[in-house]
């Protein structure tokens, strides 16, 4: 098998969705955190957009963007996560590419300056999870995953940013995913799933709380010193 080696910001979600599909698949790969902050020359000449993730195959070629990651990874080793279907394989994709705007509707309000903006940015959680819920709907097969029994990309993709929700509403309650319960049980089961995971769970969180408390935003305020000690 060929060699792997994912560069990664310890706490980027776009990372984490392709370090998700990587141990889907059961692949060994080198996993190498850089400080954001301080990003290495060797790095800068692989990354055109100077962005995590970037994997490196066989010291040979580099790819970014975590969604071709995920795809060239899919058409090169098994199991595959798409699906066989191409009308499916087609919605699956879909709703892949509504995952930047999902994030920003669902996670944006980490960024909000003040109050205002911060009311503003939650209000969009509930249209974000209407939208999922509807689609999860429309899969013919119920849960656990997004198209049934059988774990696909789209799983891959949604995990790391239903699990900073729940992140995020554990420092300012918010209250939306319990009103749409086909989200709500999918989230639960993506949380569960071994692979969602880069770090054990308290600790990540940790480094989670401590990035948004960093940041100084608003939500920076609700992240107690104490706990941001205790990590
Ligand atoms: N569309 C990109 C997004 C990657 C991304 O935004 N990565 C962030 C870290 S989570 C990054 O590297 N930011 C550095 C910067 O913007 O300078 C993908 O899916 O891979």
């Amino acid at each position: 098998m060929a060699k792997y080696l994912l560069v990664s910001f310890k706490t980027c979600p776009w990372v984490q969705r392709a370090a998700i599909v990587l141990r889907e698949k059961g692949v060994e790969f080198e996993f190498r955190h850089i400080d954001r902050d301080n990003r290495p020359d060797w790095f800068l000449a692989i990354s055109p957009h100077k962005k995590v993730p970037v994997i490196r195959i066989d010291d040979k070629v580099s790819l970014f963007e975590s969604n071709a990651i995920n795809e060239y990874l899919d058409e090169t080793i098994a199991p595959r996560l798409h699906p066989e279907d191409p009308v499916q394989r087609a919605i699956n994709r879909a709703w892949t590419d509504f995952l930047p705007t999902f994030s920003e509707m669902v996670t944006g309000q980490a960024y909000s300056e003040d109050e205002a903006e911060y009311k503003d940015d939650i209000a969009k959680i509930p249209q974000a999870f209407e939208k999922l819920e509807g689609a999860l709907k429309a899969q013919s097969a119920q849960g656990p995953f997004f198209n049934g029994a059988k774990y696909s990309l789209v799983d891959a993709a949604y995990a790391p940013f239903l699990q900073r929700y729940y992140y995020l509403d554990r420092i300012k309650p918010l209250g939306v995913i319990e009103k749409f319960p086909r989200v709500k049980a999918w989230a639960e089961a993506l949380l569960q799933r071994p692979s969602t995971h880069s770090f054990p769970e308290a600790e990540f969180e940790a480094m989670y709380r401590l990035n948004v408390k960093l940041r100084k935003k608003y939500l920076s305020q609700f992240i107690a010193d104490q706990a941001v000690a205790a990590e």
